[in-house]
């Protein structure tokens, strides 16, 4: 596997980025990533993965996180964010500890999340660390301050991302269950089911193996919730190259991973069929706050979208695990790309 990765010319990194770091939050924090953003009321929102508890001294000697919650944030223009007093989704939290249907102490940390809008009402879709596997949940808010759950997979499975519109009476997601048993290792696809109501889920298929990402050979998982562009959905990806030959990045003596931001289109009638995948990243950790001096370094990890009505789509990603970041390209373009393969 090549360690020469390079990003695609047509995006472009926002020149002041990263959009948000933990300093700019008011309340425990010590690393912000992987955000979803919708538009929101005439401005942007945007809910991201907050870790406290450790700096970055502790991390690097060794100590954990106390704990990980949303925060929640919000902006004008989708570059300048203010963080709200507290944080939106916080399982340590009796309130939000009570919105789930399972016993005391079950789950211990929900995060990575992503927001959606469907037929005006708000969604939002996350990871859940339970004491008995990995969950992705689905929440319904009207305020982005209270939520109600309203499903939470079986294990093994997260990187939930919801399509903004129901197809043929269906709402549809991606979905990256975590095969280890029959598969010996890591190598994960991403998936595609439906549901009539949210809460069942069902039909499942296939929908992209880490073979169709040439560039990868651990995983991959949908990033952002699909974008609707005329020639299909634009889906973003992460995806993992492992190479034992790597050694320290970041705070763990062995990480040996690189995430890269990914791409390809769904037909518009039947998102089941994928009509291209960009071959090559769309997005490969570059720039320091990309490579350098974060939690976990050479991480890309993009979770949320927004297509302006200039055709520009902004991409949100976590970068380093530590600090969010905005990258643009045109939408055409990129669309282009998927098609060309
Ligand atoms: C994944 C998740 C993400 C994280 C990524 C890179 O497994 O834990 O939250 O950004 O790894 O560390």
């Amino acid at each position: 596997m090549s360690d020469m990765l390079k990003s695609c010319p047509c995006v472009t990194r926002y020149e002041h980025n990263p959009v948000l770091t933990g300093s700019q939050v008011p309340y425990a924090c010590d690393l912000v990533f992987n955000a979803g953003v919708i538009r929101w009321q005439g401005q942007y929102a945007m809910v991201f993965r907050n870790d406290y508890g450790c700096t970055q001294p502790e991390w690097e000697s060794g100590k954990r996180f106390k704990g990980t919650n949303i925060g929640i944030a919000f902006s004008r223009d989708g570059i300048a964010w203010q963080v709200g007093e507290k944080p939106c989704f916080d399982i340590r939290d009796e309130k939000t500890a009570a919105l789930f249907d399972t016993p005391k102490g079950e789950i211990t940390r929900c995060y990575d999340p992503r927001l959606t809008v469907i037929d005006g009402e708000t969604y939002m879709t996350f990871a859940v660390d339970t004491r008995h596997g990995l969950r992705g949940g689905i929440a319904k808010t009207k305020d982005l301050e209270h939520f109600e759950v309203l499903s939470l997979s079986v294990p093994d499975n997260r990187n939930m991302v919801l399509f903004p519109e129901k197809n043929h009476g269906r709402y549809l997601r991606l979905e990256r269950p975590m095969p280890v048993y029959s598969r010996g290792r890591d190598r994960f696809d991403i998936w595609l089911s439906e549901s009539p109501d949210l809460i069942y889920w069902g039909r499942s298929t296939l929908l992209a193996g880490v073979e169709d990402f040439p560039y990868d050979n651990d995983k991959i998982g949908p990033g952002a919730p699909p974008v609707k562009t005329k020639k299909g959905w634009l889906v973003f990806t992460h995806g993992v190259d492992k190479d034992d030959a790597r050694g320290k990045n970041g705070w763990e003596n062995t990480w040996k991973k690189r995430y890269c931001a990914g791409m390809m289109l769904l037909d518009l009638e039947n998102p089941r069929k994928v009509l291209g995948v960009y071959r090559e990243p769309l997005l490969a950790p570059e720039t320091d706050y990309e490579v350098k001096n974060g939690f976990r370094t050479n991480v890309i990890f993009p979770t949320g979208a927004i297509l302006e009505e200039d055709g520009t789509v902004k991409i949100y990603y976590g970068a380093s695990d530590t600090v969010i970041a905005l990258a643009t390209a045109k939408a055409d373009d990129l669309v282009d790309l998927c098609l060309r393969g």
